[in-house]
């Protein structure tokens, strides 16, 4: 099986390619296939988001596509960066601006870290305006000090429940088995074994 990954973001890439090729799944960026300008994200929550830019990608290049919407969302901070986390330190920020603006933003409550989450909505949109979907999460906490090389966007900053090392810090199979994105991966690869066999 092929399926096409509509994001621009590498690292969402890498993990999906390392975690689907285990069940014979192989997974192509779209820019390998057509060069789609992204869409404008107007959505306000995750879930509305992946809609969003899966029905967007599999319009524009005719094919089922696969497109996820993720982000932290941090306790101390009501929930923020959520939906923006992207795009938190501003409209154009890189990874290491976005974590910048995290420890900032709990130095200034003074903390040293706090209960966070990552989520992450995945759908599969079909050309014909069908889909399916599916969502993880991983609890853990987030901290001022960087740690790690591994991952991408801020998991130097992330301590998954029950272990003392950062996201970044973990080997990516070790990331994939417990991370949101992996978990709603593994869901929403049982959902389409589960109708092929209807
Ligand atoms: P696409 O929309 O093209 O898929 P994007 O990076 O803009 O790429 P999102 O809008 O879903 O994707 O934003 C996700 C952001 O949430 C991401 O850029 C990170 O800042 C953060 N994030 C999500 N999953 C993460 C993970 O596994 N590790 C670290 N940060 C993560």
């Amino acid at each position: 099986m092929r399926v096409v990954f509509a994001t621009k973001n590498r690292g969402k890439v890498k993990e999906a390619q390392e975690k689907l090729k285990m069940f014979g799944v192989e997974v192509i960026p779209i820019d390998e296939v057509a060069q789609v300008k992204p869409p404008e994200e107007t959505g306000e929550t995750f879930c509305e988001n992946a809609y969003q830019k899966a029905v967007y990608y599999a319009e524009k290049i005719k094919l089922p596509v696969i497109a996820e919407d993720s982000g932290l969302e941090v306790e101390a901070l009501g929930g923020k960066p959520g939906v923006y986390s992207s795009r938190f330190a501003g409209e154009k920020a890189t990874d290491q601006e976005n974590n910048l603006k995290l420890i900032e933003e709990l130095r200034k409550k003074g903390l040293e870290s706090s209960p966070a989450r990552y989520v992450s909505f995945i759908f599969l949109a079909f050309p014909e305006r069908y889909g399916l979907w599916s969502e993880g999460e991983v609890k853990g906490k987030v901290v001022t000090e960087p740690r790690g090389t591994g991952g991408f966007g801020y998991d130097p900053l992330f301590i998954p429940e029950g272990y003392s090392r950062t996201m970044a810090e973990l080997p990516l199979n070790e990331k994939n088995r417990i991370s949101h994105r992996g978990k709603a991966l593994e869901k929403l690869l049982k959902a389409i074994l589960d109708i092929r066999k209807l």
